[in-house]
């Protein structure tokens, strides 16, 4: 008895965290702001949607901090080998929500470092696919830029309006739409307000496919299982080497690549992938 009592003093420590999980799959409604599913034929895409209709999935603090709860969860979870991110058919998120930023002040801002909290969904070590319809706008286009790879329904448009309340992009508009998208673009966007339609995100670069309205959803959940087929492991691997290349000169990039690669060498999952293909078998990745 004192043995399973501290196996789950044990698991409790290591996974604080799953309750949650369990909590937030079943009828119960956990958060307020998003709803939180698994998606998939074998239940392995983490789903989060935006559920805030009536102000355009504005981006409250509280709708931020459940997006991070679901995050972490679906992290520490390891059935899930992808996470697909939506809002409604009107709107991926109209921004970070204008009416609870009205009457800060910068010392409130700046000392409570305002929405840091923010950046999670671009440190998430599992693939993250935005999937947009309507509006993406402000802090909206700055969630989905987070996101490794966005979809776009026909009638999404992407912005950097933030010029016209007087202030600026403040979750890394400013730096992933100019990577995106080049500076000419970016600049346009954020120093006009101008939006852009999905079409024109994808001639840019900044979305790699757009489909009609009613499919995106649907698309972006094959997308993360066709990822979470794969080793998860290995697909980790994957995604740091890809974002090396935002962060590191190309020859430190280069580096770290090679490491990474030399490093699936030490994997089950590398041996299982390339012994199944000598077999013409399919492959029974296992994670390790
Ligand atoms: N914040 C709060 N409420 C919003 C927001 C928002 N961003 N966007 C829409 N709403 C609300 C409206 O106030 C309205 O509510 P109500 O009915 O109570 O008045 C409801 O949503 C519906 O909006 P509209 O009536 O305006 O709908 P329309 O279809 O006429 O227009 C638009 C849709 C064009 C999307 C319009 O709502 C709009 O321009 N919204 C604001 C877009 C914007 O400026 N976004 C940028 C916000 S600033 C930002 O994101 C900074 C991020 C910085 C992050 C910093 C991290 C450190």
């Amino acid at each position: 008895m004192a043995a399973v009592c501290r196996m789950l003093r044990l698991a409790a420590a290591r996974y604080p965290c799953r309750p949650g999980v369990f909590r937030q799959f079943s009828a119960g409604p956990s958060f307020q702001y998003i709803l939180v599913e698994r998606k998939g034929q074998s239940q392995n895409v983490g789903f989060i949607q935006l559920n805030r209709p009536k102000a355009l999935n504005a981006l409250c603090d509280g709708l931020m901090t459940e997006i991070n709860r679901a995050l972490d969860s679906f992290e520490a979870d390891p059935q899930i080998g992808a996470i697909v991110i939506t809002g409604s058919e009107k709107a991926f998120a109209a921004g970070a929500d204008i009416k609870e930023m009205q009457n800060r002040t910068f010392q409130e801002c700046y000392g409570g470092s305002f929405l840091a909290h923010w950046n999670r969904v671009s440190t998430v070590r599992k693939p993250v696919i935005a999937a947009v319809n309507g509006y993406a706008l402000g802090g909206g286009c700055e969630l989905a830029m987070m996101c490794d790879i966005i979809y776009a329904g026909e009638k999404a448009q992407f912005g950097q309006p933030e010029i016209l309340l007087g202030t600026i992009p403040g979750a890394g508009g400013t730096q992933r739409l100019t990577r995106a998208v080049g500076k000419s673009l970016a600049m346009e966007m954020v120093l006009t307000g101008d939006r852009i339609n999905a079409q024109e995100a994808k001639e840019a670069g900044l979305v790699s496919r757009v489909y009609p309205v009613d499919k995106v959803v649907d698309e972006a959940i094959t997308c993360g299982e066709k990822i979470a087929q794969n080793s998860k492991l290995i697909v980790s691997m994957a995604k740091e080497a890809v974002n090396g290349a935002f962060e590191l000169s190309l020859s430190e990039g280069n580096r770290l690549e090679k490491r990474l690669f030399h490093s699936t060498f030490a994997t089950d999952d590398r041996k299982e992938g390339m012994t199944a293909f000598v077999e013409k078998r399919k492959t029974n990745f296992n994670d390790h």
